[in-house]
């Protein structure tokens, strides 16, 4: 009896939850806990860090669990490291089910910088309106440039308010539609999106208003990943769940 552990956290890793539960598969969602609700699952739900490798190890061990699937986000680089090696160290099959990043069309007026710090160095100039679309945790990082209006978008209200001097909150969880993005942006006057290569579509609609409103963006490309098996549909999870998860590929 298979018994498969998603790390969710995305859109894909819903809708492969969503495809496991109507085919009768065991499986369980774990979440890291980042907000307070999040997305109810039609599989059980985990909550919270494992510990590190050993804690994943012993979990995956102790839940029998036999087929690991990292659904996590692209820039949730430590979750992914950490699955590829407790996945080898337990010796079961692993598999991670990612979106492809997203790629400039014509229109587009894209600016790629390799991680956050190179997005700070790259707004250290003129004040500018800029739709910080990062959610919550990397904000207050954004205070070494204080200069800048910050449209911030986080899906929980915080506890403090954001240590930006110059901003405006909206508390919301994607997916988001180019229409109420391009609202967004023009209400609040921006000048600039930043925002990381998540991928997907729950979160693209900014970029098709960005295009549609001749807005730059500034692209934080991908963290480095460890090698391992992709996929890019919960589909084709379901094809390697049934012949190529037990033959290791
Ligand atoms: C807790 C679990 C689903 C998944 C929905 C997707 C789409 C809507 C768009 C913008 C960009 C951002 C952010 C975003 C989107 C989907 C997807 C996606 C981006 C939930 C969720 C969890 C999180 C965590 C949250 C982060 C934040 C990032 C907001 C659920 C809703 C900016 C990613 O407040 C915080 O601390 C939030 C933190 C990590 C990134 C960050 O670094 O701040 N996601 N988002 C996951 C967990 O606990 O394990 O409730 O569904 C999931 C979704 N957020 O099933 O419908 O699939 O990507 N999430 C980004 O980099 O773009 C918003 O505003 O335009
Ligand atoms: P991260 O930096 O790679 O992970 C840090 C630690 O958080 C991990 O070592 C692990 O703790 C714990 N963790 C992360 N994901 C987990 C999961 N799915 N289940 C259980 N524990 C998890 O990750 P992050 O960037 O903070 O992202 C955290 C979560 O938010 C992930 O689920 C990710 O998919 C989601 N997210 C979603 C989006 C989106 O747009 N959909 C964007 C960013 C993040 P231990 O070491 O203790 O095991």
């Amino acid at each position: 009896m298979r018994n498969i552990l998603i790390l969710g956290g995305t859109t894909e890793a819903s809708a492969l939850a969503r495809l496991l539960a109507q085919r009768g598969d065991q499986a369980t969602l774990s979440y890291a806990g980042r907000v307070e609700s999040p997305r109810p699952q039609p599989v059980p739900v985990r909550v919270g860090g494992f510990g590190g490798v050993e804690g994943l190890v012993d979990h995956l061990r102790a839940q029998g669990v036999t087929h690991l699937v990292d659904a996590t986000h692209p820039f949730a680089a430590t979750m992914s490291a950490n699955a590829v090696a407790a996945a080898r160290i337990a010796a079961i099959p692993h598999v991670a089910l990612t979106r492809p990043p997203w790629a400039a069309t014509t229109g587009d007026r894209w600016r790629h910088v390799p991680d956050l710090t190179a997005a700070m160095e790259a707004i250290d100039g003129p004040t500018m309106r800029i739709m910080l679309a990062l959610g919550r945790m990397h904000a207050d990082a954004f205070a070494v440039r204080p200069q800048h209006f910050y449209l911030l978008r986080f899906v929980d209200q915080p506890l403090a308010p954001p240590a930006l001097p110059h901003h405006h909150l909206v508390v919301d969880r994607g997916p988001f539609d180019m229409d109420g993005d391009a609202r967004l942006m023009q209400a609040h006057r921006i000048d600039l999106i930043l925002c990381k290569n998540a991928g997907g579509t729950g979160a693209q609609a900014k970029l098709a208003a960005a295009r549609n409103l001749g807005l730059p963006v500034l692209m934080i490309d991908r963290p480095a990943l460890p090698d391992r098996l992709e996929l890019h549909d919960p589909q084709a999870v379901l094809r390697w769940l049934d012949h190529g998860a037990d033959r290791g590929v």
